[in-house]
């Protein structure tokens, strides 16, 4: 028998927190499992952790780079090498930009991968404005909330590995799932699950009975998306009982005597109507999280796809302003990143995420804006002198932003590209997908697609469709062949984490950890690897200075004196956690203070006050449509086994969960005729998909959780029945949060039906 030999690493089939040990036999990895001497995850693995060498080896995995060599959808492709891929690729975005402008190709991805690093950087070097990902829906509209309540990037985390010895005695969880997800939040959810059971006070406001639920002692079934009125009423129930914390408030805070008088009429009876619950369950949900210290709120992302994400994202801020759990040991936290490390995570480093290298002028030709193309002359003039000044000034501009004037940075950005929505940092994505179909205000002519499978993961997917059709050149990124992918005239190979050299920091705030490269399948490259040689073919030297990727993870750990390898050995870096850093430096908000009130918001022609707005497809704003679509569809709650669309062609996790299902409850089920198992339609009057019936008393009568992700790459290319189940087809042209731009993807109105 050979010998097997153990090489620690970091997983990465999900955001990755987990340390792991990869198992090898000769040149073959056998095996991962989770690593005892781990700091993030002390031995921790999740099943697509374990499933890690099957996608590895996967027969199906793409590992050359194809060229397509018959019509659009007709899976007929030739191999070709990576610098015939790379010359053509960069031909390509050469003639699109110097014969139309960069801002006629653009760049997309999903949510944090390991290509989200250089993504934005690259887009903004190449001079294209046209950058966008999935935050709409995901993140950003927190992340957003935050720079205007507190004025940094980094979001408050629960101090779940209670850094200083103390845990939450108090957690609510809001819309999350982590615990069975694996991780997210930057942390493994079984560190979140300990400290869940350690807890004197748990509360859990989510409309499904989760396992969380099972337990809490208090479980808040809110109607979906009603969770901004909810967080209104228990900031008056603080405010009206005087609950909330008077040091705090007086001074570090700005504007409380507005919120009070703002909320006044958001009693818990108002919020009743909404949410359906009683009264006297929010009062007394408030006055535990008010006087159970610390504590914490871990949200999640139910939070992010309303039609009020960014303004309930900030009332869920103030809850932690008003009671003081801010930066406190065993409160919501704001760790110390490792001195030294260069951090890439594009939240927190303005430097790495190139926001140097787009011209403002450049803005002005993003595809939401409302102008015409060109702009007028002085605006012209005026940018470029913007343009100039920041240019000489970049370093001391973004030393001032993190002190405070991020969010005045973030207004002149938003006004400059007059992006449909005030607050979304990028082009928003699915105007992004109708600017191509409607060719307003003008039609890309080409597109990168990083590692997102559009096609599923977008609501108006048929629209998609229609745009990736209409893109005269697509370049899309993979592990796999999907449904989005067909499109694309050229499909280049990533490689996946066990074949990656990393420095990941990925969202934990606390530490690096090291991922070391074990093995290569095929040709495959690290999709940064590939923007670092395209931008040596794109006169892009001075946002990528580096010669190979290794440099760049050379120059990540610089100051700190290790090299690679060193760094590999030694496994993490920590940073040491300070808290209540605000007792020393204030918050970097214009006022210097935590703001319940934000002018600047205000100047933008948002509320500069938290406020709740009712879903536009729901029972209450359209009456009509709920005659004939009497359910609440739910869509998206994550899976253990999956990372959104990912893993179908992973035997150990899809024996898991074989096929895509609804949950329903059942007496419902029971009207309808539906039984455990059987099939049944979801229809919207956007469109209709097949899926299996799976009987839960856990969900109110009225409402339905459909899966998301769901294509069968079994079945047929190039469609791979990708409009037999996948839910954002029930999503067509959907009205969007004015404020971010983010769907109600958790309450929308739809029928069920059986399906024989
Ligand atoms: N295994 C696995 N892990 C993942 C992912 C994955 O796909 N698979 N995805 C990663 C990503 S990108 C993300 S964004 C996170 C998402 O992870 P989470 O933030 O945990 O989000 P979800 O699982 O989408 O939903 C969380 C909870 O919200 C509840 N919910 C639904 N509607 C509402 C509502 O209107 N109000 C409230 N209060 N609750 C509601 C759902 O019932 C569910 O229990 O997970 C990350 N981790
Ligand atoms: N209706 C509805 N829609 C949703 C959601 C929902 O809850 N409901 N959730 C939303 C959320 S929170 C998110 S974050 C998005 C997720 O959207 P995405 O993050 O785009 O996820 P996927 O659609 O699975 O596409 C990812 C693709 O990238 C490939 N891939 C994985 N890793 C890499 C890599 O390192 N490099 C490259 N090049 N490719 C890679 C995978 O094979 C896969 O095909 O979906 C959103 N859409
Ligand atoms: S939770 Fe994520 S990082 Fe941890 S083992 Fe699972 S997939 Fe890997
Ligand atoms: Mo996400």
């Amino acid at each position: 028998m050979s010998e097997i030999k153990i090489i620690k690493s970091s997983c990465r089939m999900c955001h990755g927190v987990c340390q792991v040990n990869v198992h090898l036999d000769g040149d073959k990895v056998v095996k991962v499992t989770g690593d005892p001497d781990s700091i993030t995850s002390k031995g921790f693995i999740c099943p697509k952790g374990k499933a890690s060498p099957e996608l590895l080896y996967h027969p199906d995995r793409i590992t050359s780079p194809m060229r397509r060599v018959g019509k659009k959808g007709e899976n007929k492709w030739e191999k070709i090498s990576w610098d015939e891929a790379l010359l053509e690729m960069s031909e390509k975005m050469n003639g699109i930009r110097e014969i139309y402008g960069a801002e006629y190709f653009s760049l997309i991805h999903g949510t944090s991968r390991p290509y989200s690093d250089l993504a934005a950087r690259f887009a903004n070097t190449f001079g294209t404005p046209n950058y966008s990902h999935i935050g709409h829906i995901c993140y950003v509209p927190r992340v957003m909330a935050n720079i205007f309540t507190m004025g940094t990037q980094q979001l408050p985390v629960g101090d779940f590995y209670g850094f200083s010895g103390k845990k939450p005695k108090c957690i609510i969880i809001w819309g999350s799932n982590v615990t069975d997800l694996g991780a997210v939040h930057g942390m493994p959810g079984f560190i979140v699950k300990k400290a869940i059971r350690q807890a004197d006070k748990v509360i859990v406001i989510d409309p499904k009975r989760t396992r969380n639920a099972d337990k809490a002692n208090q479980w808040l079934q809110l109607r979906p998306g009603t969770d901004g009125a909810l967080a209104l009423s228990m900031i008056n129930v603080i405010i009206e009982e005087g609950l909330y914390d008077r040091n705090f408030v007086n001074q570090y805070t700005e504007g409380f005597s507005a919120l009070k008088k703002h909320v006044k009429n958001n009693t818990p009876s108002w919020a009743e109507k909404i949410t359906g619950i009683k009264a006297f369950d929010i009062t007394s949900a408030a006055r535990t999280y008010a006087t159970t210290k610390p504590a914490s709120i871990l949200w999640g992302n139910a939070i992010d796809m309303s039609f009020c994400s960014f303004q309930t994202a900030r009332s869920l801020l103030i809850l932690r302003g008003l009671t003081g759990n801010i930066d406190v040991q065993g409160g919501d936290i704001f760790c110390t990143p490792p001195e030294n490390v260069l951090l890439k995570s594009q939240f927190m480093n303005r430097e790495i995420n190139g926001m140097l290298h787009l011209p403002f002028e450049k803005y002005l030709h993003v595809l939401d804006r409302k102008e015409s193309k060109k702009g007028n002359k002085l605006q012209i003039y005026l940018l470029r002198a913007v343009d100039w000044i920041k240019k000489r000034n970049y370093g001391r501009l973004s030393k001032k932003s993190s002190k405070g004037l991020i969010a005045k940075q973030f207004k002149l950005i938003s006004k400059l590209k007059s992006s449909k929505y005030p607050l979304s940092p990028m082009v928003h994505l699915p105007t992004l997908w109708q600017s191509i179909n409607s060719a307003k205000p003008y039609r890309l002519k080409g597109m990168w697609i990083l590692g997102s499978n559009q096609l599923i993961n977008q609501t108006n997917s048929l629209e998609v469709e229609e745009a990736l059709k209409k893109l005269e050149y697509l370049v899309v990124s993979e592990f796999f062949m999907t449904p989005t992918a067909q499109y694309a005239d050229l499909i280049l190979p990533s490689s996946m984490w066990l074949e990656q050299d990393d420095v990941v920091n990925s969202m934990k705030q606390w530490c690096v950890i090291a991922r070391k490269k074990v093995v290569q399948v095929g040709e495959t490259m690290d999709d940064r690897e590939v923007m670092i040689k395209l931008s040596k073919k794109l006169s892009m030297e001075h946002g990528f200075p580096w010669n190979s990727y290794q440099d760049f993870l050379d120059g990540m750990l610089e100051k700190t004196g290790l090299s690679f390898d060193e760094f590999c050995e030694k496994g993490s870096i920590t940073g040491k956690m300070v808290y209540e850093k605000h007792k020393e430096n204030g918050f970097p908000t214009p006022s210097g203070k935590f703001e319940f009130y934000s002018k600047t918001l205000e100047d933008m022609g948002v509320s500069g006050l938290p406020v709740y707005r009712e879903p536009p497809d729901s029972p209450i704003s359209s009456p009509d449509n709920y005659k004939e679509y009497p359910l609440i569809l739910s869509t998206g709650n994550k899976n253990l086994y999956y990372f959104h669309s990912e893993g179908r062609q992973i035997k150990s996790l899809r024996d898991k969960v074989p096929s895509p299902y609804v949950e329903i409850h059942p007496e419902t089920a029971s009207k309808l005729n539906i039984g455990n198992g059987s099939q049944v339609y979801i229809e919207t009057p956007s469109g209709k998909i097949k899926m299996e019936a799976k009987l839960f008393d856990g969900i109110l009568p009225n409402v339905v959780n459909a899966q998301y992700g769901w294509w069968f790459p079994e079945e047929k290319a190039p469609e791979y029945r990708w409009k037999r189940s996948s839910v954002n087809l029930l999503f067509g042209k959907t009205e969007c949060d004015p404020d971010i731009g983010s769907e109600s993807l958790r309450s929308a109105l739809c029928k069920v039906y059986p399906a024989n």
